[in-house]
C-alpha cells in the first residue's frame, strides 16, 4: 500500500468526469487500498479516485466513530437509484479544499447501487452522514466540488483562501 498525493483546488484535474470501471480486479483493489490509506492519513471520512489523479468511478469511505473499530467501505460505479424530496443541511469539508467548511443542502436519503471490493453488485439505502458523504463523493466523480453548491462569491473566496494557504506552506 502507498500514500497518494491529494489534488488541491484549483487543480483542473478535479473537474474531470471519471470513467466507469469495467472490471473489479487486483489492480483496482490495489488502487482502493492506496486510497483508503491516503484517506486515513489525511485524515478524512471519504475519498474519490479523481482526488488522487485517477479519473475512474471509485470511492472509499469510513464513517465509523473514532472510538469504534474501522469500517472501510468501497464503492465502484455508484449510482443513485432514488433520492428523497426532503433535504437536509450539513457543514461539509473536503480534502481537496482544505480548511474550508460550509453548509450544503442535499437529499436526506438516497437509494444506491454500486459494486463492492469483490465486484459484487449491492443495493443499499443511505441516510444521515452516509447519505451526505456518498453524495459529496459522487459529485467528485462528475467533477463537482462542494464549493460548487455555494454562491459564486463564497466559492471564489474559498479558492483564494486555499491558494494563500498553499503559497504559505
Ligand atoms: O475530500 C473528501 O471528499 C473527503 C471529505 C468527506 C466529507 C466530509 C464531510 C461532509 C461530506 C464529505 C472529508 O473527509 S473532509 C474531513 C472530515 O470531514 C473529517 C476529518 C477527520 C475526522 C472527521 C471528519
Ligand atoms: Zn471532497
Amino acid at each position: 500500500m502507498a500514500l497518494r498525493e491529494i489534488l488541491i483546488v484549483p487543480d483542473p484535474r478535479l473537474k474531470q468526469v471519471s470513467a466507469r470501471v469495467e472490471v473489479v480486479d487486483d489492480a483496482l483493489r490495489a488502487l482502493m487500498d492506496d486510497m483508503l490509506e491516503t484517506m486515513y492519513a489525511a485524515p478524512g471520512i471519504g475519498l474519490a479516485a479523481v482526488q488522487v489523479g485517477v479519473a475512474r468511478r471509485v470511492i472509499v469511505m469510513d464513517i465509523s466513530k473514532p472510538e469504534d473499530e474501522r469500517e472501510p467501505r468501497y464503492f465502484v460505479n455508484p449510482e443513485i437509484l432514488w433520492a428523497s424530496e426532503e433535504t437536509a443541511p450539513y457543514e461539509e469539508g473536503c480534502l481537496s479544499v482544505p480548511e474550508i467548511y460550509d453548509e450544503v443542502e442535499r437529499p436526506a436519503r438516497v437509494k444506491l447501487r454500486y459494486q463492492n471490493y469483490r465486484g459484487e453488485t449491492i443495493e443499499e439505502d443511505a441516510e444521515g452522514l452516509f447519505a451526505v458523504c456518498i453524495q459529496h463523493e459522487m459529485d467528485h466523480l462528475d467533477g463537482v466540488l462542494f464549493i460548487d453548491h455555494l454562491s459564486r462569491l463564497k466559492r471564489e473566496q474559498a479558492v483564494k483562501k486555499v491558494k494563500k494557504q498553499v503559497r504559505a506552506a
